[in-house]
């Protein structure tokens, strides 16, 4: 129980709010953290470690009382209630709301738990610091500061400095290429950290052609592409290419990656589609590896793009994927869909300009499958793999695991979360699930907590709607308590 208090407010507390509110309207222009730490008076030790400890992360820190929050609420960054479900002062109420069953009822039940339980609403993230008395409340803000969990509470935009693939290396890939256009010989090097070729080379293959417009609109690799397409464009520009002559240029530097067939031929199906950081990376490909990379980099640049499949002419069983572009003016072979008018360019034969189809005498150009490949605005959750992992607290039987999940696409990311421990045929024995709601380039933590036998195997599971997006099949042991 918390330790009662006759003061309402303190004198420290009643100090931050003044302060709080005669700097309210400055405070509206500057960019750092906000961070909120809700407090009674018992709690007040507790509040001052904290508020040291997150202004020494760089975090404008205020205090406040419970029915205060609303004042502040909307601008923090992070919210932080130290107390159980039972404190006084309204921060029960508050902790009670953020706090599962299970974990009110330890903190209320059992001598000696403390703990911290972070949650994401809505992209703000609530850490509840509490125990089962003020004392054990202390312990888990100590608890907290030695986590490392709170750069991302208080800077969860800082997605850049997560790596978001398993492998870890620092090392990266590098390419030189070489192509020609218009009579002159141009070269660039191109590099990408190996990590980020290394996930798609270990990605989902087995795609029918229906939905290869999906493998050029992948956001992992917007930063690369886009990085490789200000480059050709810088190029482009100091020969002072018109519009058609810059599509044209870009054409002939994908055509001149040579074309290769080995991943489709070991492929049962016969097609290998790359993503387009291994058609660089790997230096080759064939038709459709070609056709993909082209049509990524046409829709950075902003254009309405569709993937071109023709099938051959009887007596040529042999198809051909290529690009079109939509616009208001070209040459040579187009088509109208819709009421927009595509351009055919060739994205596999050296040499071919706008319009010019590879072989006409044997492709059927009259009637071929359209594929619109968009970037489209979707989410691309990824487990933070280098922070995750579980604290067994023995005396209670009860495993916390903290959860860090980065957001890479551009649309919010509705997860479901679980955690447990696992046994036979997917199932398990005790487990913990809860939603969040990851804002698109932004970082979430969360902790779950359930019980179960100390130190078993515990096994993680993302889930977007019915899609599983990312697993832990046993994570670590980062920590034990009494
Ligand atoms: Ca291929």
């Amino acid at each position: 129980m918390m330790s009662r208090a006759s003061v309402r407010i303190g004198v420290a507390l009643a100090l931050t709010v003044l302060f709080l509110l005669s700097t309210a309207p400055i405070r509206a222009g500057t960019s750092g953290p906000l961070a909120v730490i809700v407090s009674n008076e018992a709690d007040a030790r507790s509040a001052e470690a904290l508020s040291q400890f997150l202004s020494g992360r760089g975090a404008e820190v205020v205090v406040v009382s419970a029915s205060e929050l609303d004042q502040v609420e909307d601008r923090a960054t992070a919210i932080f209630v130290l107390g159980g479900p039972e404190a006084y002062e309204g921060v029960g109420e508050i902790s009670s709301r953020i706090l599962t069953d299970l974990e009110s009822d330890l903190l209320v039940n059992r001598p000696g738990y403390f703990n911290f339980f972070i949650r994401n609403v809505d992209g703000r993230h609530y850490v509840v610091l509490a125990g089962h008395t003020r004392v054990e409340t202390y312990q888990a803000v100590m608890l907290f500061e030695q986590g490392g969990y709170q750069d991302w509470l208080l800077y969860p935009s800082r997605i850049s400095e997560v790596s978001p693939f398993g492998y870890k290396t620092a090392e990266v890939a590098s390419r030189e290429f070489r192509w020609t256009y218009a009579g002159q010989e141009f070269s660039m090097g191109l590099t990408v950290p190996k990590d980020l070729y290394l996930y798609y080379v270990s990605s989902e293959h087995q795609i029918p052609y229906e939905d290869w417009a999906v493998l050029a609109s992948d956001p992992l690799s917007r930063p690369y592409i886009r990085s490789l397409l200000n480059k050709l464009l810088s190029m482009a520009r100091s020969q002072g290419y018109d519009e058609i002559q810059t599509l044209e240029f870009l054409a002939s530097f994908v055509q001149h990656i040579p074309y290769n067939l080995e991943k489709d031929v070991i492929m049962a199906s016969g097609e290998y589609p790359r993503f387009p950081i291994e058609t660089l990376m790997d230096y080759g490909g064939d038709c459709e590896d070609h056709a993909i990379l082209l049509a990524t980099l046409y829709m950075e640049m902003g254009y309405d793009v569709v993937l071109i499949i023709v099938w051959g002419k009887p007596g040529f069983p042999i198809g051909h994927m290529g690009v079109a572009v939509a616009l208001e003016e070209g040459k040579g072979l187009r088509w109208d869909v819709n009421g927009t008018t595509y351009y055919y360019i060739d994205a596999t034969q050296p040499g071919l300009l706008l319009g010019e189809p590879l072989l006409p005498e044997y492709l059927d150009y009259e009637h071929p499958i359209f594929l619109f490949p968009k970037l489209e605005s979707i989410p691309m959750p990824v487990l933070v793999r280098n922070r995750v992992g579980v604290i067994w607290q023995s005396s209670s039987r009860v495993a916390t695991v903290v959860v860090t999940v980065a957001n890479f696409g551009q649309d919010w990311a509705n997860l479901t979360i679980t955690a447990g421990v696992p046994i036979m045929g997917g199932r398990y024995l005790n487990s913990t699930t809860l939603e969040v709601n990851v804002p698109p380039s932004r970082v979430a933590v969360v902790t779950l907590t359930f019980q179960g036998p100390p130190r078993s195997a515990v096994k993680l599971e993302v889930r977007m709607g019915d899609k599983l997006v990312d697993q832990i099949g046993s994570l670590p042991i980062v920590g034990e308590l009494p």
